[in-house]
Protein backbone atom coordinates (compact mmCIF):
# COMPACT_ATOMS: atom_id res chain seq x y z
CA UNK A 1 0.00 0.00 0.00
CA UNK A 2 1.04 3.34 -0.71
CA UNK A 3 2.76 5.60 1.68
CA UNK A 4 -0.06 8.27 2.11
CA UNK A 5 2.18 10.69 5.05
CA UNK A 6 5.10 10.50 2.78
CA UNK A 7 8.32 11.83 4.70
CA UNK A 8 7.04 11.53 8.07
CA UNK A 9 8.51 9.17 9.91
CA UNK A 10 7.46 6.84 12.97
CA UNK A 11 7.38 9.40 16.16
CA UNK A 12 9.58 8.77 18.70
CA UNK A 13 10.23 9.90 22.35
CA UNK A 14 13.65 11.37 22.03
CA UNK A 15 13.46 13.21 25.54
CA UNK A 16 13.25 16.86 27.06
CA UNK A 17 16.50 17.47 25.55
CA UNK A 18 15.07 17.25 21.65
CA UNK A 19 14.64 19.35 18.91
CA UNK A 20 13.04 17.46 16.52
CA UNK A 21 10.01 18.79 16.18
CA UNK A 22 8.92 15.13 15.16
CA UNK A 23 9.65 13.28 18.08
CA UNK A 24 8.19 13.10 21.87
CA UNK A 25 9.42 15.16 24.17
CA UNK A 26 7.88 13.79 27.53
CA UNK A 27 5.34 11.04 25.63
CA UNK A 28 7.12 7.27 26.69
CA UNK A 29 4.80 4.51 25.98
CA UNK A 30 6.51 2.13 27.72
CA UNK A 31 7.71 4.16 30.64
CA UNK A 32 6.16 3.16 34.00
CA UNK A 33 4.54 5.70 36.03
CA UNK A 34 2.45 5.44 39.07
CA UNK A 35 2.83 1.68 38.26
CA UNK A 36 1.62 1.71 34.82
CA UNK A 37 3.21 2.22 31.00
CA UNK A 38 2.29 5.51 30.08
CA UNK A 39 0.00 4.17 27.19
CA UNK A 40 -1.87 2.43 29.47
CA UNK A 41 -3.07 5.28 31.67
CA UNK A 42 -3.47 7.74 28.72
CA UNK A 43 -5.26 5.41 26.21
CA UNK A 44 -4.95 7.76 23.08
CA UNK A 45 -7.77 8.24 21.10
CA UNK A 46 -8.00 9.70 17.15
CA UNK A 47 -11.11 11.21 16.28
CA UNK A 48 -12.14 10.14 12.54
CA UNK A 49 -13.91 13.68 12.20
CA UNK A 50 -11.46 16.34 12.89
CA UNK A 51 -8.16 14.48 11.78
CA UNK A 52 -9.38 12.63 8.63
CA UNK A 53 -12.70 14.59 6.91
CA UNK A 54 -12.48 18.28 8.72
CA UNK A 55 -10.64 20.20 6.72
CA UNK A 56 -10.71 23.70 8.41
CA UNK A 57 -13.19 25.38 6.98
CA UNK A 58 -15.24 28.10 9.22
CA UNK A 59 -18.36 30.62 8.63
CA UNK A 60 -16.38 32.82 6.89
CA UNK A 61 -14.14 30.80 4.33
CA UNK A 62 -13.78 27.31 2.85
CA UNK A 63 -10.99 24.64 4.33
CA UNK A 64 -7.42 25.03 3.64
CA UNK A 65 -6.64 21.28 4.58
CA UNK A 66 -6.05 18.75 1.76
CA UNK A 67 -7.65 15.46 3.52
CA UNK A 68 -8.28 13.79 0.22
CA UNK A 69 -5.71 11.13 0.75
CA UNK A 70 -5.50 10.43 -3.06
CA UNK A 71 -8.98 10.25 -3.64
CA UNK A 72 -11.90 12.30 -4.57
CA UNK A 73 -13.93 13.50 -1.48
CA UNK A 74 -17.45 12.14 -1.53
CA UNK A 75 -16.68 8.72 -2.99
CA UNK A 76 -16.27 5.30 -1.81
CA UNK A 77 -12.79 5.51 -2.30
CA UNK A 78 -12.13 8.18 -0.53
CA UNK A 79 -13.88 6.65 2.13
CA UNK A 80 -11.34 3.93 2.07
CA UNK A 81 -8.65 6.14 1.49
CA UNK A 82 -9.36 7.48 4.89
CA UNK A 83 -9.32 4.00 6.67
CA UNK A 84 -5.86 3.69 5.16
CA UNK A 85 -5.01 7.34 5.92
CA UNK A 86 -6.39 6.93 9.73
CA UNK A 87 -4.73 3.80 10.46
CA UNK A 88 -0.96 4.96 8.63
CA UNK A 89 -1.22 8.18 11.02
CA UNK A 90 -2.00 5.90 14.05
CA UNK A 91 0.69 3.91 13.50
CA UNK A 92 2.98 6.71 13.03
CA UNK A 93 2.03 8.34 16.24
CA UNK A 94 2.09 4.71 18.17
CA UNK A 95 -1.79 5.84 18.95
CA UNK A 96 -3.82 2.63 20.05
CA UNK A 97 -7.43 3.80 19.68
CA UNK A 98 -10.15 5.58 17.74
CA UNK A 99 -13.56 6.78 17.58
CA UNK A 100 -16.06 7.89 15.40
CA UNK A 101 -19.31 9.15 14.04
CA UNK A 102 -21.85 6.70 11.53
CA UNK A 103 -21.66 9.22 8.57
CA UNK A 104 -17.74 10.34 9.35
CA UNK A 105 -16.94 7.15 7.65
CA UNK A 106 -18.47 7.25 4.77
CA UNK A 107 -20.42 10.14 2.90
CA UNK A 108 -23.57 10.26 3.48
CA UNK A 109 -26.51 9.50 0.48
CA UNK A 110 -30.30 11.05 0.55
CA UNK A 111 -31.24 7.52 1.09
CA UNK A 112 -30.53 6.04 4.73
CA UNK A 113 -30.75 2.63 3.14
CA UNK A 114 -27.84 3.50 1.23
CA UNK A 115 -26.05 4.87 3.59
CA UNK A 116 -25.72 2.48 5.66
CA UNK A 117 -24.80 -0.10 2.82
CA UNK A 118 -21.80 2.15 2.59
CA UNK A 119 -21.13 1.70 6.26
CA UNK A 120 -21.15 -1.73 6.48
CA UNK A 121 -18.67 -1.95 3.60
CA UNK A 122 -16.00 0.88 5.51
CA UNK A 123 -16.27 -1.38 8.29
CA UNK A 124 -15.79 -4.28 6.88
CA UNK A 125 -12.63 -2.96 5.68
CA UNK A 126 -11.65 -1.11 9.32
CA UNK A 127 -12.25 -4.65 10.72
CA UNK A 128 -10.08 -6.35 8.12
CA UNK A 129 -7.29 -3.88 8.92
CA UNK A 130 -7.75 -4.14 12.70
CA UNK A 131 -6.65 -7.72 12.39
CA UNK A 132 -3.17 -7.73 14.05
CA UNK A 133 -2.74 -3.84 14.36
CA UNK A 134 -3.10 -3.56 17.66
CA UNK A 135 -5.77 -1.13 17.15
CA UNK A 136 -9.08 -0.81 18.74
CA UNK A 137 -12.11 1.22 18.63
CA UNK A 138 -12.42 3.16 22.13
CA UNK A 139 -16.27 4.33 21.21
CA UNK A 140 -18.81 4.81 18.15
CA UNK A 141 -21.48 7.35 18.02
CA UNK A 142 -24.01 8.83 15.85
CA UNK A 143 -24.02 11.88 14.29
CA UNK A 144 -27.70 13.11 14.66
CA UNK A 145 -26.68 16.90 14.34
CA UNK A 146 -25.71 17.65 10.82
CA UNK A 147 -28.35 16.49 8.66
CA UNK A 148 -31.03 19.09 8.29
CA UNK A 149 -33.88 16.43 9.49
CA UNK A 150 -32.53 17.28 13.05
CA UNK A 151 -33.04 21.16 13.18
CA UNK A 152 -34.99 20.62 16.38
CA UNK A 153 -33.43 17.60 17.58
CA UNK A 154 -33.03 13.85 17.47
CA UNK A 155 -34.56 12.09 20.47
CA UNK A 156 -36.47 15.53 21.23
CA UNK A 157 -37.51 16.32 17.66
CA UNK A 158 -41.01 17.05 17.43
CA UNK A 159 -41.26 14.89 14.55
CA UNK A 160 -41.58 10.98 15.52
CA UNK A 161 -40.66 9.89 12.36
CA UNK A 162 -37.46 12.52 12.60
CA UNK A 163 -36.95 10.29 15.95
CA UNK A 164 -36.88 6.56 14.23
CA UNK A 165 -34.13 8.14 11.74
CA UNK A 166 -32.69 9.04 15.14
CA UNK A 167 -33.23 5.30 16.40
CA UNK A 168 -32.10 4.03 12.97
CA UNK A 169 -28.84 5.56 12.85
CA UNK A 170 -27.87 4.79 16.92
CA UNK A 171 -28.57 1.00 15.64
CA UNK A 172 -26.53 1.08 12.84
CA UNK A 173 -23.78 3.18 14.71
CA UNK A 174 -24.11 0.40 17.75
CA UNK A 175 -23.94 -2.81 15.36
CA UNK A 176 -20.62 -0.95 14.08
CA UNK A 177 -19.07 0.12 17.25
CA UNK A 178 -20.34 -4.09 18.36
CA UNK A 179 -18.52 -5.74 15.16
CA UNK A 180 -15.54 -3.93 15.64
CA UNK A 181 -15.14 -4.40 19.15
CA UNK A 182 -15.75 -0.95 20.89
CA UNK A 183 -15.29 -0.81 24.07
CA UNK A 184 -17.96 2.60 24.68
CA UNK A 185 -21.03 3.92 22.99
CA UNK A 186 -21.37 7.92 22.75
CA UNK A 187 -24.37 10.19 22.78
CA UNK A 188 -23.38 13.77 22.59
CA UNK A 189 -26.90 15.64 22.17
CA UNK A 190 -25.73 18.29 19.65
CA UNK A 191 -28.88 19.66 19.05
CA UNK A 192 -31.02 17.80 22.00
CA UNK A 193 -31.96 20.98 23.63
CA UNK A 194 -33.65 24.55 22.42
CA UNK A 195 -33.27 27.74 20.99
CA UNK A 196 -36.14 29.03 22.63
CA UNK A 197 -38.77 27.91 25.68
CA UNK A 198 -41.26 29.94 23.64
CA UNK A 199 -42.02 26.74 21.70
CA UNK A 200 -40.47 23.75 24.15
CA UNK A 201 -42.16 21.48 25.95
CA UNK A 202 -38.62 20.80 27.75
CA UNK A 203 -40.48 17.83 30.24
CA UNK A 204 -41.67 15.80 26.96
CA UNK A 205 -38.34 16.14 24.78
CA UNK A 206 -36.35 14.94 28.25
CA UNK A 207 -38.32 11.79 28.43
CA UNK A 208 -38.36 11.13 24.67
CA UNK A 209 -35.17 11.38 24.60
CA UNK A 210 -34.44 9.01 27.43
CA UNK A 211 -37.09 6.58 26.18
CA UNK A 212 -34.31 6.40 23.00
CA UNK A 213 -31.12 6.34 25.50
CA UNK A 214 -33.05 3.15 26.95
CA UNK A 215 -34.33 1.83 23.60
CA UNK A 216 -30.16 1.57 22.53
CA UNK A 217 -29.23 -0.02 26.25
CA UNK A 218 -32.05 -2.84 25.44
CA UNK A 219 -30.52 -3.30 21.92
CA UNK A 220 -26.64 -3.26 22.78
CA UNK A 221 -27.45 -5.51 26.07
CA UNK A 222 -29.86 -8.18 24.17
CA UNK A 223 -26.91 -8.07 21.74
CA UNK A 224 -24.47 -9.23 24.23
CA UNK A 225 -22.55 -6.01 24.27
CA UNK A 226 -20.80 -5.24 27.61
CA UNK A 227 -19.18 -1.84 26.62
CA UNK A 228 -19.75 1.74 28.22
CA UNK A 229 -22.47 4.26 27.14
CA UNK A 230 -21.19 7.37 27.79
CA UNK A 231 -23.07 11.26 27.57
CA UNK A 232 -21.08 13.73 26.64
CA UNK A 233 -21.99 17.08 28.61
CA UNK A 234 -21.80 20.53 26.19
CA UNK A 235 -23.89 23.23 27.47
CA UNK A 236 -24.52 25.26 24.27
CA UNK A 237 -23.71 25.25 21.18
CA UNK A 238 -25.10 24.30 18.48
CA UNK A 239 -28.18 25.25 20.48
CA UNK A 240 -28.79 28.22 22.75
CA UNK A 241 -29.09 25.46 25.58
CA UNK A 242 -28.59 22.21 25.59
CA UNK A 243 -29.28 19.70 27.90
CA UNK A 244 -26.55 17.61 28.85
CA UNK A 245 -25.30 20.89 30.06
CA UNK A 246 -22.58 19.59 32.10
CA UNK A 247 -21.85 16.58 34.43
CA UNK A 248 -24.02 17.30 37.39
CA UNK A 249 -26.87 17.62 34.84
CA UNK A 250 -26.42 14.72 32.73
CA UNK A 251 -25.94 12.67 36.22
CA UNK A 252 -28.63 13.54 37.36
CA UNK A 253 -30.98 12.86 34.42
CA UNK A 254 -29.55 9.28 34.54
CA UNK A 255 -30.89 9.05 37.83
CA UNK A 256 -33.98 10.18 37.19
CA UNK A 257 -34.36 7.93 34.43
CA UNK A 258 -32.93 4.80 35.68
CA UNK A 259 -30.03 4.57 33.07
CA UNK A 260 -27.55 5.33 35.46
CA UNK A 261 -26.35 1.54 35.73
CA UNK A 262 -25.26 1.59 32.18
CA UNK A 263 -23.69 5.54 31.19
CA UNK A 264 -20.73 7.21 32.65
CA UNK A 265 -19.41 10.74 31.64
CA UNK A 266 -17.08 11.44 28.17
CA UNK A 267 -16.07 15.02 29.62
CA UNK A 268 -14.56 17.43 27.10
CA UNK A 269 -12.32 19.98 28.55
CA UNK A 270 -14.10 22.67 25.91
CA UNK A 271 -17.24 21.72 26.98
CA UNK A 272 -16.56 22.32 30.37
CA UNK A 273 -15.38 25.61 30.80
CA UNK A 274 -18.09 26.81 28.34
CA UNK A 275 -20.69 25.59 31.09
CA UNK A 276 -18.61 28.15 33.42
CA UNK A 277 -16.43 25.29 35.35
CA UNK A 278 -13.01 24.27 34.64
CA UNK A 279 -12.27 20.99 33.04
CA UNK A 280 -11.38 19.94 36.52
CA UNK A 281 -14.58 20.72 37.57
CA UNK A 282 -16.82 18.36 35.58
CA UNK A 283 -14.05 15.59 36.13
CA UNK A 284 -14.13 15.66 39.95
CA UNK A 285 -18.22 15.43 39.72
CA UNK A 286 -18.05 12.33 37.22
CA UNK A 287 -15.54 10.55 39.83
CA UNK A 288 -17.32 11.43 42.93
CA UNK A 289 -20.36 9.85 41.82
CA UNK A 290 -18.71 6.76 40.18
CA UNK A 291 -19.40 8.20 36.32
CA UNK A 292 -15.53 9.20 35.36
CA UNK A 293 -15.86 7.21 31.94
CA UNK A 294 -13.71 9.01 29.12
CA UNK A 295 -12.32 12.39 27.78
CA UNK A 296 -12.49 14.64 25.05
CA UNK A 297 -8.91 15.78 25.32
CA UNK A 298 -8.96 19.85 23.79
CA UNK A 299 -8.84 23.03 24.77
CA UNK A 300 -10.94 26.24 24.72
CA UNK A 301 -9.79 29.44 24.41
CA UNK A 302 -11.44 31.74 27.09
CA UNK A 303 -11.65 34.54 25.41
CA UNK A 304 -13.89 33.17 22.98
CA UNK A 305 -17.34 32.36 23.73
CA UNK A 306 -17.35 28.93 21.98
CA UNK A 307 -15.82 25.71 21.11
CA UNK A 308 -12.21 26.05 19.69
CA UNK A 309 -11.65 22.05 19.90
CA UNK A 310 -7.62 23.05 20.14
CA UNK A 311 -4.89 20.54 20.90
CA UNK A 312 -4.27 20.54 24.83
CA UNK A 313 -0.93 23.01 25.22
CA UNK A 314 -1.90 24.34 28.77
CA UNK A 315 0.17 22.32 31.29
CA UNK A 316 -1.47 23.01 34.43
CA UNK A 317 -4.83 21.88 32.95
CA UNK A 318 -3.67 18.64 31.51
CA UNK A 319 -1.98 18.43 35.29
CA UNK A 320 -5.44 18.69 37.16
CA UNK A 321 -6.97 16.56 34.99
CA UNK A 322 -4.24 13.69 34.95
CA UNK A 323 -4.32 14.17 38.92
CA UNK A 324 -8.04 13.70 38.94
CA UNK A 325 -8.23 10.79 36.61
CA UNK A 326 -5.45 9.35 38.68
CA UNK A 327 -7.36 9.62 42.14
CA UNK A 328 -10.29 8.22 40.12
CA UNK A 329 -8.54 5.20 39.47
CA UNK A 330 -7.64 5.74 35.85
CA UNK A 331 -9.53 4.36 32.81
CA UNK A 332 -11.12 1.25 32.46
CA UNK A 333 -13.20 1.38 29.01
CA UNK A 334 -12.28 4.83 27.96
CA UNK A 335 -9.36 7.31 27.53
CA UNK A 336 -7.83 10.80 25.88
CA UNK A 337 -9.86 11.29 22.68
CA UNK A 338 -8.09 13.99 20.80
CA UNK A 339 -11.64 16.09 19.60
CA UNK A 340 -9.51 18.45 18.43
CA UNK A 341 -8.15 20.21 15.07
CA UNK A 342 -5.36 22.19 14.19
CA UNK A 343 -5.92 26.19 13.60
CA UNK A 344 -6.78 26.95 9.93
CA UNK A 345 -3.97 28.47 8.76
CA UNK A 346 -2.09 25.06 10.38
CA UNK A 347 -3.03 23.16 6.86
CA UNK A 348 -0.80 20.39 6.38
CA UNK A 349 -0.30 16.75 6.90
CA UNK A 350 3.04 17.35 8.69
CA UNK A 351 0.60 19.49 11.25
CA UNK A 352 -1.63 17.28 11.70
CA UNK A 353 1.23 15.29 13.27
CA UNK A 354 2.66 18.28 15.30
CA UNK A 355 -0.86 18.54 16.79
CA UNK A 356 -1.11 15.34 18.30
CA UNK A 357 2.70 15.44 19.14
CA UNK A 358 1.83 18.66 21.61
CA UNK A 359 -1.85 17.16 22.62
CA UNK A 360 0.50 13.68 23.81
CA UNK A 361 3.04 15.63 25.25
CA UNK A 362 1.12 17.80 26.94
CA UNK A 363 -0.71 14.92 28.50
CA UNK A 364 2.19 12.91 29.49
CA UNK A 365 3.62 15.91 31.16
CA UNK A 366 0.34 16.19 32.95
CA UNK A 367 0.39 12.34 33.94
CA UNK A 368 4.27 13.09 35.22
CA UNK A 369 3.62 16.15 37.19
CA UNK A 370 -0.08 15.21 38.64
CA UNK A 371 1.91 12.18 39.96
CA UNK A 372 4.52 14.23 41.19
CA UNK A 373 2.21 16.08 43.09
CA UNK A 374 0.43 13.21 44.42
CA UNK A 375 4.00 11.79 45.82
CA UNK A 376 4.68 15.11 47.24
CA UNK A 377 1.81 14.84 49.37
CA UNK A 378 1.32 18.69 50.61
CA UNK A 379 -1.63 19.28 49.29
CA UNK A 380 -3.38 15.94 49.82
CA UNK A 381 -2.13 16.39 53.60
CA UNK A 382 -3.60 20.29 53.57
CA UNK A 383 -6.97 18.82 52.10
CA UNK A 384 -7.22 15.76 54.50
CA UNK A 385 -6.29 18.10 57.68
CA UNK A 386 -8.85 20.30 56.54
CA UNK A 387 -11.69 18.01 57.54
CA UNK A 388 -9.86 16.13 60.40
CA UNK A 389 -12.52 17.82 62.68
CA UNK A 390 -15.17 15.47 61.82
CA UNK A 391 -13.04 12.75 63.24
CA UNK A 392 -13.70 13.07 66.73
CA UNK A 393 -16.06 14.34 68.90
CA UNK A 394 -19.43 16.16 67.35
CA UNK A 395 -17.80 16.08 64.24
CA UNK A 396 -17.57 12.43 64.42
CA UNK A 397 -20.85 12.45 65.21
CA UNK A 398 -21.97 14.23 62.08
CA UNK A 399 -20.54 11.99 59.87
CA UNK A 400 -21.88 9.33 61.54
CA UNK A 401 -25.40 10.79 60.02
CA UNK A 402 -26.90 10.34 63.46
CA UNK A 403 -26.46 13.54 65.31
CA UNK A 404 -30.26 15.85 65.65
CA UNK A 405 -30.75 19.08 65.15
CA UNK A 406 -30.73 19.54 68.74
CA UNK A 407 -27.99 17.88 69.28
CA UNK A 408 -25.97 20.36 66.97
CA UNK A 409 -27.51 23.60 68.05
CA UNK A 410 -26.82 22.94 71.86
CA UNK A 411 -23.02 22.22 70.71
CA UNK A 412 -22.87 25.62 69.19
CA UNK A 413 -24.83 27.07 71.96
CA UNK A 414 -22.23 25.75 74.40
CA UNK A 415 -19.74 27.46 72.82
CA UNK A 416 -21.07 30.72 72.44
CA UNK A 417 -18.43 31.55 69.90
CA UNK A 418 -16.65 29.38 67.56
CA UNK A 419 -12.59 29.31 66.87
CA UNK A 420 -12.47 30.95 63.02
CA UNK A 421 -11.27 27.62 61.11
CA UNK A 422 -7.97 27.63 60.02
CA UNK A 423 -6.63 29.23 56.99
CA UNK A 424 -7.66 28.32 53.25
CA UNK A 425 -3.73 28.93 52.15
CA UNK A 426 -5.07 28.78 48.58
CA UNK A 427 -1.71 30.62 47.33
CA UNK A 428 0.87 28.51 49.81
CA UNK A 429 -1.11 25.69 48.06
CA UNK A 430 -0.61 27.02 44.37
CA UNK A 431 3.30 27.79 45.16
CA UNK A 432 3.37 23.88 45.79
CA UNK A 433 2.52 23.32 42.33
CA UNK A 434 5.04 26.04 41.01
CA UNK A 435 7.71 24.10 43.10
CA UNK A 436 6.61 20.93 42.04
CA UNK A 437 6.44 21.86 38.41
CA UNK A 438 9.54 23.79 38.30
CA UNK A 439 11.94 22.81 40.86
C1 LIG B 1 -18.96 18.58 19.66
C2 LIG B 1 -18.67 17.30 20.28
C3 LIG B 1 -18.64 16.12 19.33
C4 LIG B 1 -18.70 14.84 20.12
C5 LIG B 1 -19.10 13.65 19.33
O1 LIG B 1 -18.82 19.64 20.27
O2 LIG B 1 -17.50 17.42 21.01
O3 LIG B 1 -17.50 16.18 18.52
O4 LIG B 1 -17.48 14.56 20.74
O5 LIG B 1 -20.34 13.80 18.74
NI1 LIG C 1 -16.40 15.87 21.87
NI1 LIG D 1 -16.77 19.61 21.40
Amino acid sequence: MAEIFNGIPKIKYEGAKSKNPLAFKYYDANKVVAGKKMKDHLRFAMAWWHNLSATGADMFGPGTACKAFGAEPGTMEHAMAKVDAGFEFMDKLGIEFFCFHDVDLVPESEDINETNERIDQVVDYIAKKKKGSGKKLLWGTANMFSNPRYISGAGSSGSPDVYCFAAAQIKKALDATIKLGGAGYTFWGGREGYETLINTDVKFELDNIARLMRAAVDYARGKGWKGTFYIEPKPKEPMKHQYDFDAATAIGFLRQYGLDKDFKMNIEANHATLAGHTFRHDLRISAINGMLGSVDANQGDLLLGWDTDEFPYDVYETTWAMYEILKAGGFTTGGLNFDAKNRRPSYTYEDMFLGFILGMDAFALGLIKANALIKDGRIDKFVEEKYAGYKKGIGKKIVSGKATLEELSDHALKLGKPDMPPSGKQEYLESIVNQVFFG
